[in-house]
Formats: structure tokens, sequence, C-alpha cells
């Protein structure tokens, strides 16, 4: 096999990320469904995920972060790292942005009114493949369901949780639907990363009926540029100049990014520090009330250290765009402030 092999569903954010990413960089891979036989093959592998990509030696792996920096490593051309390291670094915070919560409010949608549940349980119960042959289709598409809704408290889909998740959403939108345009990306002419996290995340979004219908009302243009980031493999761009500023594109994202998530992260990370077993933020006056996540413990230690390793020019040429967007403050350990 010379080809890579990627397992993945429809229904799942990451698998799309991940299939955009493969088609923009040309890297010749095959495209596959997660099927029981594919989960046994894969049920070494740790947190059980999709997508998995198979090399082309038939060894596995996940985690679409580490995998495209993998493939970073072994395949050059067509990056999706922005090549400053300082605008990698941003890339990098609305990849994580993009991926750690952009999916909350797909996850709350796609679990919270009848409409939404039966529309995802039947897509998402046939491509999931948790549950062995022998159950009616039916019995399979309740028991996914009933799966999923069972989850809503744990990730955070709560009642309390609603109004700043679905505002979050709306900010997302807003934030680029002045921006969006053919061949048009957060940091130049050419797609980055953190272009196709969102894109995996709003292809969803734009796809489940509640969420479809208000991008569809407050950003059309944002949708159709949703539709085509599912294939660039033609875009032939250029990352912005130097000379230009950083995109008032990534300036916006980075707003939602400084006011919302990175106090998220650092709650998180002090909840988790300190034991508790709720972290409590209100961001734009709304509350947001959710047991801490190891794993995005992890992903503030990883920004932070990503940051830490910029020169002190590379720092000072993105060091007003992070002070005006509030994301400063968060990028420094505070045990060494
Ligand atoms: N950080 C992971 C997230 C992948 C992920 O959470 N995938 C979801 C589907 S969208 C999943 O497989 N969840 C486990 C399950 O539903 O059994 C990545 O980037 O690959």
């Amino acid at each position: 096999m010379d080809r890579y092999r990627l397992i993945g569903s429809t229904a799942s954010p990451y698998a799309l990320k991940m299939r955009s990413l493969l088609r923009y960089r040309r890297i010749p891979f095959d495209w596959v469904i997660m099927t029981p036989e594919l989960r046994r093959a894969t049920s070494h592998l740790r947190p059980m995920l999709i997508p998995v990509l198979q090399y082309p030696d038939g060894s596995y792996g996940n985690e679409t972060t580490a995998l495209a920096r993998e493939l970073e490593r072994r395949h050059t051309g067509r990056s999706m790292i922005p090549d400053r390291p300082e605008i990698a670094f941003l890339s990098e915070l609305i990849e994580d942005f993009a991926d750690e919560w952009v999916v909350k409010p797909l996850f709350l949608y796609r679990w919270w009114d009848a409409e939404d549940q039966s529309y995802v349980s039947r897509w998402g119960a046939e491509e999931w493949s948790v549950f062995e042959s022998g159950m009616t289709r039916d019995a399979i598409v309740s028991h996914f369901r009933a799966r999923q809704v069972s989850r809503m408290p744990i990730l955070g889909a709560t009642k309390e949780n609603y109004g700043l998740l679905a505002e979050s959403y709306k900010r997302v939108l807003l934030a680029c639907e002045p921006h969006v345009g053919i061949g048009q990306f957060i940091f130049g002419t050419r797609p980055s990363i953190a272009d196709i996290a969102l894109y995996g995340q709003l292809s969803e979004l734009g796809t489940d009926p509640t969420p479809m219908r208000i991008m569809r009302n407050i950003a059309p243009f944002t949708d159709h540029w949703v539709r085509r980031a599912d294939d660039l493999s033609g875009v032939n761009g250029a990352w912005r100049a130097r000379e230009d500023s950083i995109s008032p594109w990534a300036i916006d994202l980075l707003r939602i990014v400084g006011e919302l998530y990175l106090p998220f992260l650092t709650a998180n990370e002090r909840a988790f520090k300190e034991g508790k077993n709720q972290l409590e933020i209100t961001v734009w006056g709304k509350p947001y009330v959710l047991s801490p996540f190891k794993y995005q413990v992890k992903c503030l230690t990883a920004l932070r250290s990503s940051f830490a390793s910029l020169t002190s020019q590379e720092r000072s040429a993105i060091g007003s765009v992070l002070d005006a967007t509030g994301c400063s403050p968060h990028l420094i350990d505070s045990r060494h402030q």
C-alpha cells in the first residue's frame, strides 16, 4: 500500500478537517467510513476516536492535530502551517479554538431539539459503528441517540450553558462573514490549519437543521466558503506578506479567543489544579459551568509552550494584536509572572 487511508465519518468535524488537509496537500489517500471491522482493527488506539489515519506502512494514528504535524514532517510543499513562526502560532491558537470550543455549540445543537436529534442520530448511528451487527437499524439509531444525549451534561451542553454556547456560534459566524470569499483565507490566499479546523466544525454546523438555518440567515457567504473548503486541492495562493498587517479576519477570531476561549482554558486549568469538580466563568454576561477536563489543561500548556518558543522579535510582531484581543495575559504561565 503506497497510499494513506483516512477512516472517518461524514458526521465527524475532525474527519472532514483531515480530509480537507489531505486534499489540499495533495497527499494520495483513500477515504473510507469507520466500520465495525475497522473499529476492531484500530481498537488498540487510545482514546478511540474518529478519524483514524492509516499510514502507507499499515500502522494507524489518531488525533488530527498530531497527525497534521506528522504529515508536515513527512511531506514537503503545500504546508498548512504559515511560514512565519509568529503567524504559525496564531494559526495554532485558532486551530485549537476551533477543535476544542466550536465543537461545543455543535454538540449542543446536535442533541438539543428533537428535529436535530432525529437527523443526527440516523446519520451518526450509521457511520459511527459503535454497535454490533444483529441489531435492527431502528435499535441502533435509538441507542446512539440515547448514548449521545446522556453525554450532554458531561460535555457542558446544558440549559445553563445554552446562552453562551449559542452566542459563541453566532460570534464565530459574524467574525467570518465580512472576510470570506473565493480564495480568501485567514492568513492569506492559501489555507492554514486554522482554516480547515474551522471548516470541519462549520461544515457540520451548516448541515444540522438548527445551526444550518442560523448560518444561512446571518452568514450566507460563510456557508459558501465552508462548502468550498471541503476540497482546496486546486488552490495555489500565498501567505500575507510581512509588511501587510495581520488580517482583520484573524483579529476578529482572536477577539473571541481572547474574550472566551483563553479565559475558559485558564479557568479549566485553575479548577483542575485546585481539585475542584466545577469550573465557572461568565463571558459576555452569560455563565458557563462545567467539570474541568485534563485534556484541555494540556491544550493550554501546549499553547503556552509554543508561545514561549518564539523569539522576542517574533513575539513583539504579534504583541499588539494579542494585547488588543485580550489574549496576552493567558499565554504566560502565571507561575512565571
Ligand atoms: N482531538 C481529536 C478529537 C476527535 C474526536 O473527538 N472525535 C469524535 C468524533 S467527532 C469521537 O470519535 N468521539 C468518540 C466517540 O463518539 O465514540 C482529534 O482532533 O482527532
